[in-house]
């Protein structure tokens, strides 16, 4: 009979992959959460995947770009910078093998992976997923960063749940919402936006009540599409301004991927 190694199972390093909208704040949070992590007691690395990042204001334990530069893919395919992502998507598929190599050989509790801000890119590209797959497996989960201004307003949170959606419906991996830069917003407006993931109605009445125009319509019926595949849910607000939410995110991760147990330490 094949036994079953629980305890690699359970000692196994848990994925973090930190998406969203460009500038919602995915370096930042990987940054922060390492530092918390560190300041818990728990060991965190980090991997750069955006091969395009000019500086990062962290130090990342694994960083793409010493397999592929954005600048370098431009220059010998003769691509713009666009064109030059993608093709740089395909080739971080290609290493990452060897790239999983390098992850693996760290003996740590958590992998927090800061992705490109280029969020089409890592949604819609086969390669993301082979990314995924190959370095995380099992123990993947994603964080999808909610952009305040955006997520302020009832349409622009219908959009950033479509986004949301779209992520999770291509990655099948659990997926985490968060409120990002919610140092940003009033007490106010947390309070409206957190209801709104929590209370379908009183989404629909803040988009009935917002305006008649036709894309309200619009994100009405995308929202009772949404509803209907049980896509949505309740956000957490986080800031790497102040560190709020960040226990929230370390504990709906442990609930996630190790059934709620704690990482011994
Ligand atoms: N007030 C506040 N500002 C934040 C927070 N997180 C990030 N920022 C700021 O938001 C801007 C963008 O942050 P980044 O972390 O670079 O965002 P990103 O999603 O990694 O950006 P791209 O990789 O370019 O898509 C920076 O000016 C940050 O200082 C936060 O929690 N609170
Ligand atoms: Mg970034």
């Amino acid at each position: 009979m094949q036994s079953v190694n629980f305890n690699a199972l359970v000692m196994a390093a848990k994925h973090v992959y930190f998406v969203g909208t460009a500038g919602c704040g995915k370096s930042t949070l990987t940054n922060a959460f390492q530092l918390w992590l560190q300041n818990q007691g728990y060991d965190g690395i980090t991997v750069n995947l955006d091969p395009g990042v000019g500086t990062l204001l962290y130090a990342p334990d694994v960083d793409v770009r010493d397999w592929i530069k954005i600048e370098e893919v431009m220059a010998e395919q003769g691509l713009g910078p666009n064109g030059a992502q993608v093709a740089a998507a395909d080739m971080i598929a290609l290493n990452i093998r060897e790239i999983a190599q390098v992850v693996d050989g760290f003996d740590t509790d958590y992998v927090l992976i800061d992705t490109p801000g280029q969020v089409e890119l890592f949604t819609f590209r086969q390669s993301s997923r082979v990314v995924v797959e190959e370095l995380s497996g099992e123990a993947a989960s994603i964080c999808y960063l909610f952009d305040p201004m955006l997520a302020k307003t009832p349409n622009g949170y219908v959009s950033s749940m479509m986004l949301a959606s779209t992520v999770h419906f291509r990655m099948p991996v659990p997926l985490i919402s968060l409120l990002s830069k919610s140092d940003l917003l009033s007490e106010t407006d947390t309070e409206r936006i957190l209801l709104w993931g929590q209370d379908y109605y009183a989404l629909l009445n803040a988009l009935l009540d917002e305006s008649a125009e036709a894309q309200t319509q619009v994100s009405i019926e995308f929202l009772q599409a949404l509803e209907t595949l049980g896509a949505g849910g309740s956000l957490i607000p986080v800031s790497s301004e102040t560190g709020a939410g960040l226990e929230d995110i370390y504990a709906t991760v442990q609930q996630i991927l190790e059934g709620g147990e704690d990482v011994e330490h």
